[in-house]
């Protein structure tokens, strides 16, 4: 029923296999914290859920449920309908930006939605390349310049011309690594302002892209990026290629933002919208035999 969620959860679930080889009806704490910890749940967040467990020393799924779901409340991620809707995406280098771009396009895409994506990452020649490559593969419309122009002017002219085309999507890169942090911090408040000049309230929604196997050393990026520009929802990639699944508690909690997708692979098909139930399921399948409470 999960197949998506699990897919990005699995190398956590062998983890946690290595510490439970068999699944319970009911868990000792001790093992419960050991299975959090190493799943990369943050130290404070596993003292917390432990706390709050029924006093007993061993624990049912239900009890487990109970105190996880509290982590997840800041799961809305209300978008006005704005035509076109601009999404600004930013991260560290490497985080997977071009990637899940190319996935959210697609996504667009075969929901009917008419998207087109801006090159503002003009500080690689490479990163223009990438994004191009995967314009043309999932076939959509690019704005690019060549290199060292102006990444907010190509914001700008991404903007205007979906807006004149009556396009319903617009998809905005951004490098992840300039000269230094003053330059990029600048940078992406420019890039942030002249969306807004192009049209109004754009960008309407600023993606932060977070490196899933960073676990939790990926929640201090995020803070410092939520200072330059006000982040308005979370995208964690790489879940499949991690056992640090559980550092999505601390980024839920910490960041109190909404994570909409996780990354799961590098394929245009790999990005699952994040429905925090499911998650919590998916791990508690990987520790309880289900039994209907
Ligand atoms: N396994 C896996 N790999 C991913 C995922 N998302 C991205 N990648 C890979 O991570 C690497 C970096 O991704 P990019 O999309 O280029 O990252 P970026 O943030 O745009 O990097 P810069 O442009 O250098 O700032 C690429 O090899 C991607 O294929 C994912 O969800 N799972
Ligand atoms: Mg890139």
């Amino acid at each position: 029923m999960f197949g998506f969620i699990k897919k990005g959860f699995s190398k956590t679930a062998d983890a946690i296999k290595e510490i439970l080889p068999e699944k319970v009806l009911k868990i000792d704490k001790e093992t419960l914290e050991e299975i959090l910890l190493e799943s990369d749940v943050p130290y404070e967040i596993v003292e917390e859920m432990i706390y709050y467990l029924p006093p007993q020393d061993t624990v049912k799924r239900a009890d487990v449920k109970h105190v996880m779901k509290a982590y997840f409340i800041y799961k809305t991620d209300e978008v006005e309908e704005q035509k076109p809707f601009v999404d600004l995406v930013i991260g560290v280098n490497g985080a997977g930006k071009t990637t899940t771009i190319a996935k959210m396009a697609n996504n667009y895409k075969n929901s009917g939605k008419k998207v087109m994506l801006g090159a503002s990452d003009t500080f690689r020649a490479a990163a223009i390349e990438q994004l191009k490559r995967w314009a043309d593969k999932i076939e959509v419309p690019i704005v690019y310049t060549a290199q060292d122009h102006d990444p907010s002017a190509v914001a700008y002219d991404t903007i205007s011309s979906a807006n004149a085309k009556g396009f319903d999507n617009v998809i905005i890169d951004t490098a992840g690594r300039l000269h230094n942090h003053a330059n990029l911090s600048n940078e992406l408040k420019k890039i942030v302002r002249i969306c807004g000049k192009a049209k109004e309230g754009a960008p309407h929604r600023k993606i932060l892209v977070l490196d899933g196997t960073q676990g939790n050393s990926a929640i201090n990026q995020a803070k410092s990026f939520n200072e330059i520009v006000g982040i308005d929802a979370i995208i964690i990639t790489k879940l499949d290629g991690t056992a640090k699944g559980g550092a999505l508690f601390g980024v839920a909690r910490e960041l109190k933002l909404p994570i909409i997708y996780v990354g799961v692979g590098e394929s245009k098909d790999d990005l699952i919208p994040f429905n925090p139930d499911e998650f919590i399921e998916v791990i508690l399948d990987t520790i309880f035999v289900r039994d209907n409470g």
